[in-house]
């Protein structure tokens, strides 16, 4: 096996590296254009969700249903570990989902750490519309989401008490890239996946954006720990004048640097999204050149429906749907081939 230092062993503080894309294969093409109303999401699971934003986008509707109906398909798929019931549980056993939501009018929901609820992304909303209030955590969000008419449910699977179990025999907790691909359908349950999330962004065809994010967060994590993906202008950022982003992989990168704010900031100033998403990865290598070990993807639309991505490592996908195309999967752009195993 190749070592991986050897791969990565060029300084990372080099600027010219830092522009160089993984491989010529992958060589910027700039971003995609989308025909509006649109969608897109993280990974290649996010093609089910689309489809269920689709459903609603194609009919006229307004893109915060889209993108709610959309992250509500991965929250309830018992084969994805790293998004709502059947996520992979924290060091203690629990398992504790993160979500954020943003809507046209720069209106904001989220919850974290909240446990017992199959659908935090929902909560997430409920807190936006129905209280004075933008995040919700723990027991205080299970309880509001239980006074608001959500079932109280158990969402540790038999499967995802097994990894756990498996896990516990060495327990140590190191996040693997990339993991969203293989831990649906892909991957062995067990071993050390540990990360995943969906952020979507949808724009409707009054051309309004609305965006979503919901997760397990990194499994085998700390209890209480919380990611990016329910900090707003970390793991998700909406203006409608502007555009939208979203993060997946190692939230605490992604938070230290406030990603998607930066990423529709560099919009703002005139960056294409795959700009914007590729500086804002940039900032996190330059502080930090050991995260080029870890995988942080950035997602972004602007309000004219182009498309652009980038990623510390290669094996970030997304997925893309409009009406010309439905379950498009795109690879995304990196600065760093994959870690060995990854
Ligand atoms: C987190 N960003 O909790 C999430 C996990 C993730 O791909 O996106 N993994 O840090």
């Amino acid at each position: 096996m190749t070592d991986r230092r050897t791969i990565l062993k060029a300084s990372l503080l080099a600027p010219a590296l830092l522009a160089r894309p993984a491989s010529a294969a992958t060589a910027a093409k700039g971003d995609i254009q989308m025909k509006l109303p649109c969608v897109v999401s993280t990974w290649p699971f996010g093609v089910a969700a689309n489809k269920a934003a689709w459903a609603i986008l194609s009919k006229g509707g307004r893109a915060l249903d889209a993108v709610e109906a959309g992250v509500k398909i991965p929250e309830a798929d018992l084969r994805n570990h790293t998004v709502g019931r059947a996520g992979y549980p924290d060091r203690d056993g629990h398992v504790t989902l993160d979500a954020s939501i943003m809507d046209e009018h720069g209106n904001a929901g989220s919850v974290a750490a909240m446990e017992y609820i199959a659908h935090p992304i929902s909560v997430a909303r409920a807190v936006m519309e129905k209280t004075p209030h933008v995040m919700l955590a723990g027991e205080g969000a299970t309880k509001f989401a239980i006074e608001q008419g959500f079932k109280r449910e158990e969402l540790l699977t038999p499967e995802s008490k097994k990894a756990w179990q498996e896990w516990l025999k060495t327990a140590k907790y190191s996040p693997q890239a990339n993991i969203e691909t293989k831990s649906y359908g892909l991957g062995t349950p067990g071993g050390a996946k540990n990360h995943d999330t969906i952020g979507m962004l949808a724009i409707d065809a009054k051309g309004n954006l609305s965006g979503a994010c919901t997760t397990s967060g990194m499994a085998w994590k700390v209890r209480g720990r919380v990611g990016d993906s329910p900090i707003i202008g970390a793991g998700l950022y909406v203006d409608n004048d502007i555009g939208g982003a979203t993060s997946t992989g190692v939230g605490e990168e992604v938070m230290r640097s406030v990603g998607s704010f930066l990423v529709v900031e560099l919009m703002r100033q005139g960056r294409s999204p795959q700009e914007a998403c590729k500086e804002a990865v940039e900032r996190i290598l330059k502080k930090k050149p050991d995260a080029k070990m870890e995988q942080v993807g950035y997602l972004a639309i602007n309000k004219k429906g182009e498309v652009g991505a980038w990623a510390i490592q290669k094996g970030f996908s997304y997925s893309l749907c409009d009406q010309t195309s439905q379950d498009r999967i795109v690879p995304g752009q990196a600065f760093f081939a994959a870690t060995p195993g990854n």
